[in-house]
């Protein structure tokens, strides 16, 4: 997920509007950093499930690779609401940002995306709120990942909130590409060319080719498996 440029500049440049919101802003802070964490939790428990049930039948498989959580940094949260033409208060960021807390789920193989979606949607304290499946539909550039917005509770002592948080599912494949993409042009102020434009595109659909053949080839491994048996 997106890093500034010069964080120490945009540091300095935020900093009294952090001295002047302090406390609104680090008490919004921690509500979204549980919020990310009860999100991360469920995946490590369905990871420690998938575990045990691998080890009771070996033709089963743990689908989730990792688990990574982030929460947005100030000067990326005054970019998004300056973009958007709103301002910068901490009932605005609440109010208009939905993947302020952001957990990325990476999986081994295309069809684990939706498995593990329809895993965490089944959960009776998620709302989802709304899905951009770029899996489907990738985006012009070649980006493929299927995000989520969905709204969690966190138990405080004295109440419930929800809180939003965003999810985005990819393979290993699709993630080496975004992680790759960003690291050279996402949101970066460069006049690129259609040529490189078109060589970062075949590179994703030669890394969704290849993310499908192994699935069709663990799919076929499996089938010879169980005719051994
Ligand atoms: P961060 O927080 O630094 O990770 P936006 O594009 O943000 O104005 P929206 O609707 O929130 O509006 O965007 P979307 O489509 O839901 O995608 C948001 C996040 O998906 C981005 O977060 C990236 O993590 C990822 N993403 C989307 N498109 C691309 C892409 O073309 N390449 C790569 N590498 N990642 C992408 P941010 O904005 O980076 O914020």
């Amino acid at each position: 997920m997106n890093q500034s440029k010069n964080g120490f500049e945009d540091f300095k440049k935020l900093k009294p509007w952090v001295e002047e919101n302090k406390e609104d802003y680090y008490e919004l802070m921690a509500y979204y950093k549980c919020a990310m964490m009860e999100v991360e939790t469920k995946f490590h428990v369905l990871s420690e499930e998938y575990s045990l049930l691998c080890e009771r039948d070996p033709f089963t498989r743990n689908p989730i690779e990792s688990v990574r959580g982030r929460i947005k940094t100030l000067d990326s949260i005054q970019e998004k609401l300056q973009r958007r033409g709103l301002e910068l208060t901490v009932e605005s960021i609440e109010r208009n940002l939905d993947d302020v807390a952001g957990v990325r789920v990476i999986c081994s193989f295309p069809s684990d995306v939706y498995r593990l979606r329809d895993a965490l949607l089944h959960q009776d304290d998620v709302i989802l709120v709304e899905e951009k499946d770029y899996l489907a539909k990738p985006k012009a550039n070649g980006y493929r990942s299927l995000h989520l917005i969905i709204a969690v509770p966190i138990f405080l002592h004295d109440h419930k909130k929800m809180m939003a948080v965003e999810i985005q599912f990819r393979t290993i494949g699709m993630d080496w590409w975004a992680q790759l993409e960003h690291i050279i042009k996402y949101k970066k102020d460069f006049q690129d060319s259609e040529e490189l434009r078109n060589r970062l595109l075949e590179c994703a659909r030669a890394s969704f080719r290849i993310d499908t053949e192994m699935e069709e080839i663990y799919n076929k491994s499996l089938d010879m498996r169980r005719a051994e048996n």
